[in-house]
């Protein structure tokens, strides 16, 4: 018989699971092989445009690659996994997987998500030892019925996913820790304009279609346990199919209390550029928690359903890849400069 909290967790799960688009039946080993290609579904609402890919950073070496998938008639959700994935893999990234710099411990602690066009997201948080956590979220969006796994629970999905366990910390990240340590004598990092390559991709298919995905090793020497923006749907990044997609690199906890990504696509859905939307998303962090002369930087980048752009930041220095009608190329952002000692 079902109690009432049983009853509610039943439904809850069954709801969910409609929610999601599977049956609680279907276990994992049915859907395992779904997340590898999966072709781009026509959206009777959207129009063929021509494909596009931005991404935070000068990341030319991954929204390359992820174009090709594109272009092979492929979904926008395989383009950005596929995007992210070759930035996760470089150990000279050290902001992103394999080759980011640890905590403060020592411990190289990763965060990701990913976010497809029909509105279905997925999460990892404080995942630790997996080379590739943007697919470990894409099985989190595709083989359960939640949205985020953190932690020891997050590598248990992973490792039981097939995924290998992995030594994160390179030589080079290590040693860099160690003088760290040395020369702050275990005091935490101050969020500083520093270290901030994490990959923030937004892709448009052939059909029109728009996924997004989102990938850090986070801060740099961050306490241990911390979480920041780029897991968080709405925060680190957000895409509405009707609308359009925004990312967010910087210092997670000034995205994380505005929403930010979230933030620009409603600006963009009340009629705004996204150029526009990164200014007045910026201006809210500006207004809410900064002064003059604050070393914090947040940088934006957006795409509407159009294939239009936009990226804006709080300080000077933030690039961002845009690949859209054959040219896939590096571009300084607008910024809004708080700091007037900034060069
Ligand atoms: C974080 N937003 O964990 C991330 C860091 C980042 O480029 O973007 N680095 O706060």
């Amino acid at each position: 018989m079902l109690n009432r909290r049983s009853f509610f967790n039943h439904s809850l799960t069954a709801s969910l699971a409609a929610f999601l688009g599977f049956t609680q039946c279907e276990s994992p080993a049915q859907t395992e092989n779904t997340a590898a290609a999966t072709p781009s579904k026509s959206n009777p609402n959207s129009k063929a445009v021509t494909p596009a890919i931005i991404a935070t950073w000068p990341h030319k070496e991954a929204t390359g690659p992820a174009m090709d998938v594109i272009q092979e008639g492929r979904s926008a959700l395989d383009a950005v996994e596929a995007c992210a994935r070759i930035v996760e893999a470089d150990p000279m990234d050290q902001s992103v997987g394999y080759g980011g710099l640890p905590d403060a411990a020592g411990n190289v602690t990763l965060d990701a998500c990913i976010m497809s066009a029909d509105g279905k997201a997925g999460a990892v948080t404080y995942l630790q030892h997996i080379k590739h956590p943007i697919s470990v979220a894409r099985k989190v969006m595709e083989e359960t019925i939640h949205v985020m796994l953190s932690g020891e629970g997050a590598l248990q999905f992973a490792l039981e996913q097939g995924f290998e366990k992995e030594d994160m910390l390179t030589p080079k990240a290590k040693e860099k820790w160690e003088k760290w340590k040395a020369e702050n004598k275990g005091a935490p990092a101050k969020a500083n304009i520093d270290q901030h390559d994490t990959i923030g991709v937004l892709a448009i298919d052939k059909d029109g279609n728009m996924s997004g995905a989102c990938t850090t090793s986070g801060m740099a020497y961050k306490v241990p346990g911390r979480v920041g923006d780029s897991p968080i749907i709405g925060a680190g990044l957000y895409v509405d199919n009707e609308v359009g997609g925004a990312c967010a690199t910087g210092v997670g906890e000034l995205v994380m209390t505005t929403l930010g990504s979230f933030l620009v696509v409603e600006l963009m859905r009340q009629g705004k550029t996204p150029q526009e939307a990164c200014e007045a998303a910026v201006q809210r962090i500006a207004d809410r928690h900064l002064k003059e002369g604050d070393d914090l930087q947040v940088g934006f980048i957006a795409m509407n359903k159009k294939g239009e752009h936009g990226a804006y930041s709080i300080l000077n220095g933030f690039s961002y890849t845009l690949h859209q009608d054959d040219q896939n190329e590096i571009h300084e952002a607008t910024f809004m400069m708080m700091n007037p000692n900034q060069e």
